[in-house]
């Protein structure tokens, strides 16, 4: 348990809903009385931000090497772990996180095949021993994920970034990790069924969240 807020992740494939859900719990803890701090994977502060739009787009149409990829997520996640999230925790904030370290595993280690034990140590590094207290983790078919953004990326006119150009191979080892992570850190990290509508999802998600946190 971090000192006295408590700090949630929500992790998953390509259009799993975890944004959608981050944003429903943080308005059920406001609801609760709690006081809230919604952040998102990289980003969350200026510079994490401009790491974001280093992350999301081909310099130049260059290929970035795994390594260079994997420090670039680790340098925002530093940055706002001491900038952000402690400082929230230790006035006993609530931290609501769209994605967190886990992400770093799946995608870097499992998905782009940077050994993963290494990238857990220079995790660790970053974050100095700071751990979500739960990790919620949606669980979707690829297919089904992709499907879901397809129809998101209509509405809003926008393409396809860098990791969602990513071809399915890439996608599936994601997926693969992330439900390998679960079978490592289950005191942690609680698969649930991402392919349920999101009125479902929220009911359980904040059932689990109001039972484990005693709110
Ligand atoms: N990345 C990495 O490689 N390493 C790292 O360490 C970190 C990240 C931290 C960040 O992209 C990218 O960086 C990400 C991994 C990589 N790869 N990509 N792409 P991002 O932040 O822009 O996007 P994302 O985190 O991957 O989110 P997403 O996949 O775009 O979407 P989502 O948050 O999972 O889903 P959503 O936005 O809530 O919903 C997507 C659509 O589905 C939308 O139209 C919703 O209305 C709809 N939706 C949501 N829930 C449902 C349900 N339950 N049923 C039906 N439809 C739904």
């Amino acid at each position: 348990m971090n000192a006295r807020g408590r700090f949630i992740s929500m992790e998953g494939p390509e259009g799993s809903g975890k944004t959608t859900q981050c944003a429903r719990l943080a308005r059920r803890l406001l609801a609760a009385g709690r006081e809230v701090v919604a952040l998102r994977e990289p980003g969350g502060t200026p510079l994490g931000e401009a790491i974001r739009s280093l992350l999301q787009h081909d310099a130049a149409g260059e290929r970035m090497a795994p390594e260079a990829e994997t420090l670039l997520f680790l340098a925002s996640r530093a940055h706002l772990s001491g900038q952000v999230v402690r400082p929230a925790l230790e006035r006993g904030a609530w931290v609501v996180c769209d994605r967190f370290f886990d992400s770093t595993i799946a995608y870097q280690g499992f998905g782009r095949g940077c050994d993963v034990e290494e990238v857990i140590r220079v995790n660790e590094f970053a974050v100095g021993g700071l751990r979500p207290d739960l990790t919620v983790l949606l669980d979707i078919d690829v297919a089904a994920g992709f499907d879901r953004l397809a129809g998101r990326n209509a509405s809003a006119g926008t393409g396809n970034d860098r990791f969602e150009r990513e071809d399915r191979g890439f996608h599936e080892r994601v997926r693969a990790g992330y439900l390998e992570l679960a079978r490592r850190w289950p005191e942690r990290i609680w698969t649930i069924d991402g392919s349920r509508n999101a009125d479902a999802l929220e009911r359980d998600i904040w059932s689990r969240v109001a039972h484990e946190f005693g709110i």
